[in-house]
């Protein structure tokens, strides 16, 4: 039996929406597409109102995706101008430093103020509509600022993660040919100084960067000194000195792009994922509202890096679009200790936390001391993203962080989509731990056979979705074929989302992970999510991933890489227990094979466990272990190798 956590008549109460009005507004929403998409589209400003809502076509030959494909409108405008003059005062960006003594409130007049002078800061580098440019940046205001700048011009921003290397920087700048980079000297994470500017230099010096590549704004960040090269840097700081305080909004078609991020598939290398104008802040707008039930006042905390979609959505646009005040912390959940996080959300008074089961997982493993010591009274409302929260993550969250009174929306999303699609909201949907619940408006989702059959009733199958709903990429930045081939062919006329579902008997959605990674053990499915979730139940497991490898009997078997919790130690006795305690879990079938102790596993700088190089280990293939150069830690790496499991 699954536990069932209905909602609370206080949450109800407050809420956007009721599970009535859900139901209802949701039968609206794909009964009349059109006329309900065409209500949600006055959240916005525009300077043209639409008068056409959709024009959308998911057949192969025909693929063409446009939402408000008639109206006009300035993204940044709806995210900063319009709450002035009754927000002036009112905070937009609460800034909270790697340094716990150091933060800062950003008023909606000052986000004015700065967006407008960055803006015209691109102006002298000759940024105009259209031209790409990267940030490469810390997480500081700056940042936003820069993204906002650039959709007040409508230049199109490619923000890249500040994890990454030179090599992966300079292959984005390369596709979509940035004539500037925007980054700073330094960026302070956990109390060291990462040098972004380096970075930048050695990604300047690649091959192919300097066919693109002009100008290079560098942000102060730090008091040390960073090398200069004369005829490519500029300080942000002196070309701010020299430009006006004015810079009207440009008028964009509602088609025009707003931004790139790139994303790996499983194949190839990173795709650049196109967003579009109106559709997008029409989307991260209402998603945000209702998912986090947003009333104004309420201080927001999402904790992503703006380097992630999570962060474009839910950290800037749909937040700043909705006026509410959006925080945005520089640091990491560990420094200066593991109560960061809950120090945080009460010196900040923070309502709303939207965080990843990976952050969860890391916090649970050192104990409930350092949350029990943070009061967390002003926490109302949870959020999860980026994978499958295990249900022992979930319990944990909701029962220590959230002191068993605040939801937790379990948002599925993906950087393609743009926004929210399948998730809880607070005040309309009974939690389960573990599910993404239902689609949201608009959402009409579909399990698949792998012959693109449709499965009705409880069923476990391809997540695909048959209509679009505006937040939608609408292309891979120069490659629309591969938009085509990624998305649109693998079955007919609907978008494939790479993941795999179940459907429950009460319609709920419980992601099982990408389909590439369901295991099939002597003809059974199991997700490798399901078994790790087993496996993290455990209370001496903190980390586990699970993948198949090539089984002379089962077809494929099941291999283990187990992370112990901080004071247990490995023998075989523990490794005997484990495999009794999946047995007893899920069944006999999922019994893993074999059991590696793993001290760390490796991750992407997102949090996200890389389980194609975990395949290739169990599967003892170490020539072709493919790209690690976007890995957290890749030491990692070869401690696995040199204590794999012999099969
Ligand atoms: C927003 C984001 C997308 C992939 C997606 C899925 C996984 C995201 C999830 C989830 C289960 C959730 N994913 N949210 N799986 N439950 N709540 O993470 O975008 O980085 O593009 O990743 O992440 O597999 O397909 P992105």
């Amino acid at each position: 039996m699954t536990d069932i956590y209905p909602v609370k008549p206080a949450v109800a109460e407050k809420a956007h929406i009721t599970e009535p009005q859900y139901f209802e507004m949701y039968k609206r929403s794909v009964e009349d597409n059109e006329a309900f998409w065409a209500e949600q589209g006055k959240r916005i400003d525009w300077i043209k109102p639409y008068s056409k809502i959709k024009d959308v076509s998911f057949q192969k030959d025909d693929l063409h995706i446009r939402w408000y494909y008639d109206g006009t409108l300035n993204v940044c405008a709806n995210c900063v101008d319009r709450h002035l003059p009754e927000k002036a005062n009112d905070t937009a960006i609460i800034w909270e430093g790697d340094d716990p003594n150091v933060s800062q409130h950003i008023s909606y007049q000052a986000l004015f103020d700065n967006v407008c002078r960055f803006a015209n800061v691109l102006k002298a580098r000759g940024i105009q509509k259209g031209d790409r440019v990267t940030l490469y940046m810390p997480m500081i205001p700056e940042a936003a600022y820069a993204m906002l700048a650039c959709a007040r011009i409508g230049a199109i921003h490619s923000v890249v993660f500040g994890g990454f290397s030179a090599e992966a920087l300079a292959g984005r700048i390369i596709d979509c040919k940035s004539k500037l980079v925007i980054t700073a000297d330094f960026s302070n994470r956990g109390g060291k100084q990462i040098p972004l500017k380096q970075n930048v230099d050695a990604a300047s010096a690649i091959k192919g960067v300097s066919d693109y590549l002009e100008s290079v704004l560098v942000i102060k960040n730090s008091d040390t000194s960073v090398a200069w090269n004369d005829a490519q840097d500029y300080w942000y700081h002196e070309i701010l000195e020299t430009v006006d305080t004015d810079c009207p909004a440009v008028e964009m078609d509602a088609e025009d792009p707003l931004f790139i991020l790139y994303t790996s598939g499983s194949t190839g290398k990173p795709k650049g994922v196109l967003h579009t104008s109106g559709g997008y802040i029409v989307y991260a707008s209402m998603t945000h509202q209702y998912v986090f039930d947003y009333h104004p006042g309420d201080i927001y905390w999402c904790t992503a890096d703006v380097g992630w979609v999570t962060g474009h959505s839910y950290i800037v646009y749909g937040p700043l679009a909705n006026g509410a005040t959006t925080l945005m912390f520089e640091g990491v959940p560990n420094y200066p200790d593991h109560s960061r996080f809950w120090q945080i959300c009460d010196k900040h008074k923070v309502q709303t936390c939207y965080t990843a089961p990976t952050a969860i997982r890391a916090l649970m493993r050192e104990g409930d001391e350092p949350v029990k010591s943070t009061s967390r009274e002003t926490l109302s409302l949870l959020g999860s993203v980026g994978e499958p929260i295990n249900p022992e993550a979930w319990h944990w969250y909701y029962e220590v962080v959230g002191d068993s009174h605040c939801p937790i929306v379990d948002t599925w999303w993906q950087t393609e989509t743009g926004g929210i699609l399948i998730s809880p909201l607070p005040g309309a949907t009974p939690l389960k731990p573990g599910s993404a619940t239902r689609p949201l408006f608009g959402i009409q989702l579909a399990l698949v056979d792998s012959d693109g059959n449709e499965l009705q009733g409880e069923a476990d199958g391809n997540l695909i979705i048959k209509d679009s709903w505006p937040g939608q990429m609408r292309t891979v930045y120069g490659d629309h074929q591969r938009f085509i081939d990624t998305y649109f062919s693998a079955f007919d006329g609907v978008y494939t989302t790479g993941d795999g579902a179940r459907r429950d008997k009460d319609d709920y959605y419980w992601i099982t992970g990408r389909v590439d990674d369901v295991l099939n053990i002597s003809g059974h499915r199991m997700g490798t999510a399901e078994v790790e979730s087993a496996l993290v139940a455990h209370h001496d497991v903190a980390e586990a991933a699970v993948v198949g490898y090539p089984h002379d009997i089962k077809g494929q078997g099941i291999y283990v890489f187990v992370t112990l919790n901080v004071g247990v130690e490995a023998s075989d006795a523990l490794e005997k227990e484990l495999v009794q305690w999946v047995r007893k879990e899920i069944g006999p079938i999922a019994s893993p094979d074999l059991i590696q102790w793993a001290p760390g596993l490796p991750k992407t700088r997102s949090g996200k466990i890389m389980r194609r190089i975990l395949r290739k280990i169990a599967e003892n293939d170490f020539e072709n272990l493919g790209d690690t150069s976007t890995l957290a830690e890749p030491a990692v790496v070869d401690d696995l190798i040199a204590n794999r499991k012999n099969r």
